[in-house]
């Protein structure tokens, strides 16, 4: 939500003219500030008091965002209804429920970054608790795996072809790391973001990692851990490649929930984010968006 009117929203609100709105306030009876543009706003608080205090009538509460509490709230119960929504379907096997949801978030607005950070990892989440390691578990685990294997791959084809040519983006998960969707998420927010993208997916070694990302001429290279392996064997490959890339200047981007076990080598461009949502944000300024 925005806390500042334009005059003219303010003016609009209260079905007065704008020259009135800028009379009031080069007279002092209603405060303005600037912007950083140097625009002249009102803030919410300020236009209430202003209101409360002079009994004007507000004819449009919509350009004071008045309502906005009820749109917030009707928002995150709609959001919470999809969490849940995908949650069941994830666990009942219904793939095209999932694949459903996920296109009508995209469509509705919502990044693959949100979506990864959001409903899917908290549905993965909830199976992964509630269904601890029994053989009913592993089923309801792998087939939800493999549902939103299918539903990013699909979702990804609704992104527009990247124009791109520079902006190559190559990752996966180290030897020994049989997740799945935490690279293939990775993949799937680059390629929101404008990347055109390679997955090499889980169990890739590191050297072969950083060496594709050079003879692709990529410009990021991103790896996602998820499995606990062993410290010292991590560490020592992740800061061979991680020079290796820098030297080229590519960056390597880390992430991944067993990431923060690992001490990071001190690499110009090495760079660690907890969330995809912080990848995208970081991989639209290399694509200069
Ligand atoms: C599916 C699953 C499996 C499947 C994986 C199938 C496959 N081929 O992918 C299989 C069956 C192999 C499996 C095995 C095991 N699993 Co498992 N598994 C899961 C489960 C349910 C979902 C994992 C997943 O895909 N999540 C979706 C991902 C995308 O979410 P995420 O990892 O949180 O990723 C987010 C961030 O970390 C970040 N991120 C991730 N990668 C990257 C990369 C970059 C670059 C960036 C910027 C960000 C980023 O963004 C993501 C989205 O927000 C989780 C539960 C959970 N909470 O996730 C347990 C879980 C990870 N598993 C667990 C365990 C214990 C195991 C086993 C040890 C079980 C066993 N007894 O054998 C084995 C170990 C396997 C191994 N070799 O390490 C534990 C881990 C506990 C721990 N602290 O280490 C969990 C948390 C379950 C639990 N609640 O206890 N598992």
């Amino acid at each position: 939500m925005s806390l500042f009117l334009s005059p003219r929203q303010f003016a609009e609100a209260i079905g007065v003219s704008e020259s009135s709105v800028r009379r009031w306030a080069d007279s002092g009876q209603i405060q303005m500030t600037r912007t950083a543009g140097g625009h002249r706003k009102i803030a919410q608080t300020e236009a209430i008091r202003f209101i409360r205090e002079t009994s004007a009538q507000v004819i449009r509460p919509d350009l004071l965002e008045l309502n906005e509490p009820r749109h917030r709230r009707r928002r995150a119960e709609a959001f919470a209804a999809q969490h849940e929504q995908l949650f069941s379907a994830l666990e009942q096997g219904d793939a095209e429920v999932v694949v459903g949801l996920l296109t009508r978030m995209y469509v509705g607005g919502v990044s693959a970054a949100s979506i990864c950070d959001g409903a899917l990892r908290h549905a993965m989440q909830r199976i992964g608790d509630k269904w601890p390691s029994d053989k009913r578990g592993i089923f309801v685990e792998h087939r939800a795996t493999s549902i939103c294997i299918d539903a990013l791959n699909q979702l990804r084809s609704r992104f527009p072809a990247s124009k791109d040519q520079n902006g190559i983006a190559l990752g996966g998960a180290p030897e020994k790391d049989p997740y799945v969707l935490p690279s293939l998420m990775a993949a799937t927010v680059l390629a929101d973001v404008g990347f055109r993208v390679v997955n090499l997916g889980p169990n890739t070694p590191l050297d072969v990692l950083a060496q594709s990302s050079l003879e692709l001429n990529a410009k990021l290279a991103w790896i996602s851990f998820t499995a606990p392996l062993p410290k010292a064997q991590v560490e020592n490959d992740l800061s061979k490649a991680a020079r290796r890339l820098a030297r080229k200047k590519v960056f390597t981007v880390v992430g991944g929930r067993s990431a923060s076990r690992f001490r990071l080598p001190t690499v110009a461009n090495l760079r660690a984010f907890s969330s995809m949502t912080e990848m995208a944000d970081f991989a639209e300024g290399l694509l200069g968006k």
